[in-house]
């Protein structure tokens, strides 16, 4: 029977002000992954501040110099988020337990791009279950199918009209079970995406909150009265996501609603304990049809400061959604998820959780520690996004991404992980360009680089999640115009841009650069027009893409399929590369990226080449038996442009790779 959670002992933090050094802010957790995160969106790194003359300044100095710099003064703001967090992530002692989401690979499918099963164009239910041996042959352990529910598709099904209720467009609620039990029956798991920060606005709750703002299901969700003074001034700055305020006023309530996305996906009000109620009641309806855990869509936004204050400025200019400080890790956020962890995925007496892997925008290292310790009583996994761009980028900018900054990002986060921690990796999803063609979109480097990205992913310590197209080294597309395009994102941001005075030319190299539909456009089954996706006109239309569908590289033993084949096969047989402990090798070398996983007897070496040239290497020790390379016949002392290669160590220790 699972012990039943105790709530962890306060690590409690000093309360900090303007008189405490930064280095104290700096060492809290939160203050840690703020600056951080500030620092990354400037190109900055942390040596900034992790030194002692800059450390020992007091807040209230670098506000000034902040005032100075910026004309805007932070120290207030991070303040209060920083004092708001009284725990420290523990360091818990030995290694994490060997959980089933540790040790699976997980592959995400968008299902309105994964297989059409009735030719209307768009993929479903039974396009998944037609390619469910396909799945099963690639080796993955667990699904995670985005959003199926029934939604007016406004944001990609991500506004959901009736939490059980299947989209039209997707089949049937029989399909669903039936691809839980096939699943089952393969020996893999499935999750579906909980999508409950907001509604659709054609849900039932909002279509009775519109009805009786002031009965039970206004406070369902953000509904403000207009000011009285200035009636279209909406009640803060807030910005969406989506481009815009964050608020859209309903003249028929006389009501603004809070959006944080688009303006059909009104915010739920979690500080309501029916709406709670609620969300506990739709998990447990779909944990009875047997599904294995949900992927938690923006999760950590669901606690927001009390009385919705303004967002400040220079945040709001540099994250572009002002507001944010206010949301992304909010005042009751623990105790929200504490509360559905114990009431509907590990209440007391199951014997088997429920997985809870939450989408977390904003959140950084130390932050997500807090939100999935062991320890801790919340979610066992995050997605932090962190490492999608380089630093001083953003996804709207035109810019290649840089794999050495990934590489000491990432050795960065394993070295602050402890017994309590785990740890998501990944580089693609529906949201984000393909990896790619973010890198290196030169045609000549594709296989090689589809192969090192997969081999970094599948045999790096933490439980990898791959995206429908990834194995197929699929690359972004080449739009001609924003008629080509489906996603309200870049829809949206186009129009804010030129709204706001943008040439054409730059908000188009902005949204095509940027695009979501880049990850959206189907997948390619087999060779010529449509792809083998649909017999119908694609809702969205990718271009041809010669030998990169399934059915051609099935057929080739070095394509990217295939050794993503032997990846997962090899993981699957090898401890060492589930769970083993990582060690870094030559970690200063630039553009190179090794590492030893061991575990029990079993020791392997992964080497990298992170960039487009050859790179010298010194002779490996010839007792280590060469598993994998990306390379059919790589000359023995050098790394080809972007070659992968694994070795299995022999057993004894005195060997060592270099
Ligand atoms: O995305 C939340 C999120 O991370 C957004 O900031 C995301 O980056 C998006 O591109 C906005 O710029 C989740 C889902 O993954 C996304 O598909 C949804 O659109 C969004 O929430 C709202 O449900
Ligand atoms: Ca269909």
């Amino acid at each position: 029977m699972a012990e039943r959670r105790h709530l962890p002992k306060r690590r409690v933090n000093p309360v900090l002000d303007e008189a405490s050094p930064l280095r104290d802010f700096y060492a809290h957790p939160v203050g840690r992954d703020v600056v951080d995160k500030l620092l990354h969106q400037q190109g900055h790194s942390n040596r900034w501040v992790d030194n002692r003359l800059v450390g020992a300044l007091t807040l209230r100095t670098v506000g000034r110099l902040s005032r100075l710099v910026t004309g805007h003064d932070l120290v207030q703001t991070l303040l209060a988020l920083v004092n708001a967090e009284p725990d420290a992530p523990a360091p818990g002692n030995g290694s994490p337990a060997p959980t089933w989401w540790k040790q699976a690979v997980f592959y995400q499918i968008f299902p309105r791009s994964f297989a059409d099963s009735n030719d209307d164009g768009i993929g479903d239910l039974g396009g998944v279950l037609n390619h469910l041996d396909y799945l099963a042959d690639l080796g993955v352990d667990c699904l995670w199918l985005s959003p199926i529910y029934d939604s007016p598709n406004e944001d990609g099904g991500y506004d959901v009209r009736d939490y059980r209720a299947v989209m039209a467009e997707m089949g049937a609620l029989e399909q669903v079970d039936a691809l839980i039990s096939e699943c089952h029956a393969r020996g893999m798991r499935i999750i579906l995406d909980l999508v409950v920060n907001h509604t659709s606005d054609q849900h039932e709750w909002f279509q009775r909150a519109l009805a009786e703002p002031d009965g039970p299901y206004g406070d369902y969700y953000f509904l403000f009265p207009p000011d009285q003074e200035e009636p279209e001034r909406p009640p803060n700055n807030w910005r969406s996501a989506f481009s815009g305020s964050a608020w859209r006023w309903l003249p028929e309530t006389q009501r603004w609603v809070l959006h944080l996305f688009a303006p059909g996906q009104p915010d739920l009000n979690w500080e309501n304990p029916s709406v709670r109620d609620e969300v506990v009641d739709v998990c447990n309806w779909w944990f009875q049809r047997g599904i294995d855990g949900f992927r938690m869509d923006v999760i950590n936004f669901i606690s927001k400061a009390p009385g919705l204050p303004d967002g400040h400025d220079l945040i709001g200019d540099m994250l572009e959604v002002a507001g944010v400080e206010h949301y992304f890790y909010g005042p009751r956020l623990h105790e929200f998820l504490r509360e559905l962890r114990e009431r509907a995925f590990d209440p007391p007496g199951v014997l088997s959780p429920k997985l809870m892997v939450g989408e977390t925008p904003g959140v950084g290292v130390e932050t997500g520690r807090l939100l999935t310790g062991a320890d801790r009583g919340e979610l066992d996994l995050i997605f932090s996004f962190d490492h999608l761009e380089s630093g001083g980028h953003t996804r709207y900018d035109d810019y290649l991404y840089d794999l050495e900054l990934y590489k000491r990002y990432l050795i960065d986060y394993q070295s602050r992980l402890g017994g309590n921690d785990w740890l998501t990796l990944f580089f693609e999803n529906h949201d984000n360009p393909r990896m790619i063609s973010k890198v290196n979109p030169h045609p000549q480097h594709r296989v090689a680089l589809g192969k090192l990205l997969g081999t970094l992913l599948l045999t790096m310590r933490g439980t990898p999640f791959l995206y429908q197209g990834q194995e197929l080294a699929a690359v972004n597309q080449p739009f001609q115009s924003l008629d080509e395009l489906r996603d309200v994102e870049s829809h949206n941001r186009y129009r804010s841009l030129l709204e706001s005075g943008t040439p054409e030319k730059e908000a188009w190299a902005q949204v095509l650069t940027s695009s979501r539909d880049h990850s959206r456009v189907p997948v390619r089954w087999s060779p010529g027009p449509g792809g083998g996706f649909t017999r119908g006109t694609p809702w969205l239309t990718g271009r041809e893409d010669p030998s990169f569908s399934v059915a051609e590289q099935t057929q080739d033993p070095e394509s990217v399929l295939n050794h993503y084949r032997r990846l997962l096969v090899l993981r699957r047989q090898s401890p060492a590369l589930r769970l083993g402990e990582v060690e870094f090798v030559d970690a200063d070398r630039v553009g190179y990226f090794a590492w030893f996983r061991t575990a029990d007897n079993q020791r392997f070496f992964v080497q990298l080449n992170l960039t487009d040239k050859p790179m010298q290497i010194p002779q490996i020790d010839e007792a280590a038996q060469l598993m994998l390379t990306s390379h059919a016949s790589g000359p023995a002392g050098n790394l080809s442009p972007y070659e992968a290669r694994l070795y299995r160590w022999p057993d004894n220790p005195q060997h060592r790779g270099s």
